[in-house]
């Protein structure tokens, strides 16, 4: 695919406080790109809140509200209402942690989407609360170590935030992850077009210190989670459900690779028995038990 077909504007600058090999901040240089100037974003408390800089210094090059956790898409939704007032027009964009999305942030995210309110939620879902921490979140996969789950790991399955999404009948959910770039750009390139409801993204951002893993490793990690089926790409544009990239041929379960191959690399995955390992592996075949019924339904 040629560079040439992507903007060159950054809007997601070099010496932000990241970590090395954040798939949050890979992934937030894409969308940013992909949805130019003319936007607002929206932060709940987060790492992002942090790495962006400090006051007056930003690391961001569009403007960025900071609000309090639970109430990043009342905010947003408060934005929305201000530009129409005032006759001015701009993509206004909630990004959010997993904790400020599938736990905290859920209710506000909720009665905006059944308003179908004009913005972009994104959730980068790094798999824990990482900024304080490390702790469990909903979106923590079984057996995950955290510092709030410190021995056995997590007993829980992850919350399938975007499926919630699909339910509240909004124009469009995707799902993306950060070694997959040119995938995102297209699906926020999309969100960015379906304007008037409200649309949704969720995003699977490695993070090299909550994981456990070098550094290096964030776009092998990102897409073994799709190779195994642990993760799965696809878009619900006006109620169509389509796999996206390396997943559309993955719906045959002898093509995906075994859990494993995910987990080995990652140190919160380190202690994990073989019945945990197995456990995984059945909670990967009933999601795409799930998925095959949705492409079914086409
Ligand atoms: C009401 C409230 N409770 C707790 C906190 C402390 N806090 C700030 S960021 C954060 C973690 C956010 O986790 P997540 O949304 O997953 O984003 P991440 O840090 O992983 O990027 C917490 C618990 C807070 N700011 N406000
Ligand atoms: S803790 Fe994880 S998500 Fe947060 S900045 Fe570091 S790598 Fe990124
Ligand atoms: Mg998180």
């Amino acid at each position: 695919m040629s560079a040439q077909r992507y903007p060159l504007e950054e809007y997601f600058y070099p010496g932000n406080a990241s970590c090395p090999g954040c798939g949050a901040t890979m992934a937030l240089r894409w969308v940013l790109k992909a949805l130019g100037k003319k936007s607002i974003m929206v932060v709940p408390a987060c790492c992002t809140s942090v790495f962006m800089g400090l006051y007056p210094k930003s690391a961001i090059g569009i403007p960025v509200l900071n609000i309090a956790f639970a109430a990043a898409a009342a905010a947003a939704s408060g934005i929305v209402a201000a530009l129409k007032a005032r006759g001015k027009d701009a993509t206004v964009l909630v990004w959010a942690g997993d904790g400020g999305t599938v736990d905290i942030g859920i209710q506000a995210l909720s009665g905006a989407a059944e308003r179908q309110t004009d913005f972009i939620y994104i959730c980068y879902d790094n798999e824990a609360y990482m900024n304080t921490g490390i702790q469990r979140s909903g979106a923590t996969p079984y057996g995950a170590i955290t510092t709030t789950t410190p021995i056995l790991g997590k007993r829980e399955h992850k919350k399938n935030m975007p499926r919630i999404m699909i339910a509240h009948d909004i124009p469009y959910v995707a799902t993306a992850t950060s070694g997959y770039p040119h995938d995102l750009f297209r699906k926020v390139k999309k969100a960015k077009e379906k304007r008037g409801a409200t649309r949704y993204i969720h995003i699977l951002a490695p993070c090299p210190p909550g994981w456990r893993f070098d550094s290096k490793l964030t776009v092998k990690i990102s897409r073994l989670a799709v190779r195994t089926g642990m993760w799965v790409l696809y878009e619900v544009e006006d109620g169509k459900f389509r796999l996206t990239g390396p997943s559309k041929a993955l719906l045959d379960p002898e093509k995906r690779l075994p859990v494993e191959e995910y987990l080995k690399l990652q140190g919160r995955f380190s202690h994990l028995t073989r019945e945990d390992i197995e456990e995984i592996q059945r909670w990967v075949d009933r999601q795409w038990e799930l998925i095959s019924k949705m492409v079914s339904k086409e």
